[in-house]
C-alpha cells in the first residue's frame, strides 16, 4: 500500500498516559525454520517476539559490559549482578555515546546469533550503524509512541530490533507495541513538525500489548509499528540495545568518514573504498544530532571533513545522513 502520514493541525496528541495494555506479545519462535511463515507474522502482528535466541555467552559479555559503564557512572554498586539502582542519576542523551561502541556490533555479529538474524531476514543479515543503548533508572526517561520508519526514510530492507539485557518486567519500562497497525501507513502528524506526534484516536486503542522481558530475548519490530516504552516505576535500572539488521548482500546503509561535499553531493570513504552520493531535497539530513533535521540548503555550511555519518542510499541518492552512532 502507499505509505502516507497524516497532516492534522488541529488534532490533538495522543494522550501517551491514558494507552491501556490489553494484549499480551505472543512468541514466534516456532516459525523460525519457516521464513515464510514468520514474514506472514510479522506483516500481520506488526513485530516478531523471540524468546532466548541469542547466545548466552554473548548476552552475558554485553550485559557486563553495560554494568560497567552503569558501575562507573554510580548507577548500580560495584560488583552488582542484578540492576539495582543506587539512585545516582544516569546523564540524559547518553543513548548514542562512545562509551558504548562495539558492545551491538559483539552481540549481533556473533557467528550463533548472525545465524539467527539470517534466519530472521531471510538471508545473510548485517549491522546497520546505528544503535541506542539505554541505561534508564527508575522515572528516567520515556520513549514517546512512534513508528521507527518514518525517521529513517530509504531504509527499505531494514528490521529494527530491540534487545533486553537485564530482567525487564511490566514495571521496568520495556516496549509496547501496537499490535496490527503496521498496514495503515505512518501515524505522525507532519502539520505538527519537527516533532510529528501521533494524533489521539488514529491507533486502535485495544491494540497495545507488551510482555516480560529476558535477557536474551528479541523483538523485532515492523519500521510502521507504534510502540513506546512505558515508564520504570520500579527500583532496578532498564537496560537495554535497540539496533537494526540488513540485507548483507544489498545493504541500504553504510558507514562512511567525510572527506568531501558540495551542496549537492557528498563524499566519503567507507569499508570498501571512496563513495559519493548526491545530496538533494530529498535527503533528510540529521548530521550533527540524529533528531533534529538540516535544510539541504544548509548542508554545506554544516558538514565537516571526518565526520562519521550512517548514510541510507538508494542508489547513487543519499535518502538519509545521520550522524552514525556506532563504527
Ligand atoms: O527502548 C526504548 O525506550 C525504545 C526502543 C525503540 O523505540 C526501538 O527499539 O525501536
Ligand atoms: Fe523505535
Amino acid at each position: 500500500m502507499a505509505v502516507v502520514s497524516l497532516s492534522q493541525p488541529d488534532a490533538d496528541d495522543l494522550d501517551f498516559d491514558a494507552i491501556r495494555i490489553t494484549g499480551e506479545l505472543e512468541t514466534a519462535n516456532h516459525l523460525l525454520d519457516d521464513h515464510e511463515a514468520l514474514m506472514r507474522f510479522h506483516d500481520e502482528k506488526g513485530y516478531v517476539f523471540l524468546r532466548n535466541v541469542l547466545d548466552p555467552a554473548s548476552v552475558e559479555e554485553a550485559r557486563a559490559a553495560m554494568f560497567e559503564i552503569m558501575e562507573r557512572h554510580g548507577v548500580v554498586a560495584p560488583g552488582a549482578s542484578e540492576p539495582v539502582w543506587t539512585g545516582t542519576p544516569f546523564p540524559g542523551g547518553m543513548e548514542e555515546s562512545e562509551e558504548f561502541a562495539g558492545i551491538s556490533r559483539r552481540i549481533i555479529e556473533h557467528p550463533g546469533n548472525l545465524e539467527l538474524m539470517a534466519r530472521i531476514l531471510g538471508e545473510p543479515a548485517a549491522m546497520v550503524p546505528i544503535v541506542q543503548y539505554r541505561i534508564y533508572p527508575p522515572n528516567g526517561p520515556v520513549t514517546g509512541v512512534h513508528q521507527d520508519g518514518f525517521f529513517s526514510p530509504g531504509i527499505v530492507n531494514f528490521k529494527p530490533m530491540w534487545m533486553p539485557l537485564v530482567d525487564i518486567d511490566r514495571s521496568m519500562g520495556g516496549l509496547m507495541v501496537a499490535v496490527g497497525q503496521n498496514k495503515r501507513g505512518y501515524f505522525h502528524n507532519l502539520a505538527k513538525a519537527p516533532r510529528c506526534p501521533i494524533p489521539e484516536g488514529v491507533i486502535e486503542p485495544g491494540s497495545w500489548a507488551t510482555a516480560d522481558y529476558h535477557p536474551g530475548d528479541v523483538l523485532v519490530i515492523h519500521g510502521a509499528t507504534p510502540h513506546a516504552s512505558r515508564p520504570n516505576l520500579s527500583d532496578r535500572v532498564r537496560v537495554s540495545i535497540d539496533t537494526r539488521i540488513q540485507s548483507a548482500g544489498n545493504p541500504r546503509v553504510l558507514l562512511g568518514t567525510v572527506t568531501g561535499w558540495a551542496s549537492d553531493r557528498i563524499d566519503v570513504e567507507t569499508h570498501d573504498g571512496p563513495r559519493s552520493f548526491r545530496v538533494d531535497d530529498d535527503t533528510f539530513i540529521r548530521i550533527l544530532h540524529p533528531g533534529t533535521r538540516i535544510p539541504t540548503g544548509d548542508f554545506a555550511e554544516t558538514v565537516q571533513k571526518d565526520m562519521k555519518l550512517a548514510i541510507v542510499f538508494d542508489g547513487d541518492h543519499a535518502e538519509t545522513l545521520r550522524k552514525a552512532s556506532e563504527n
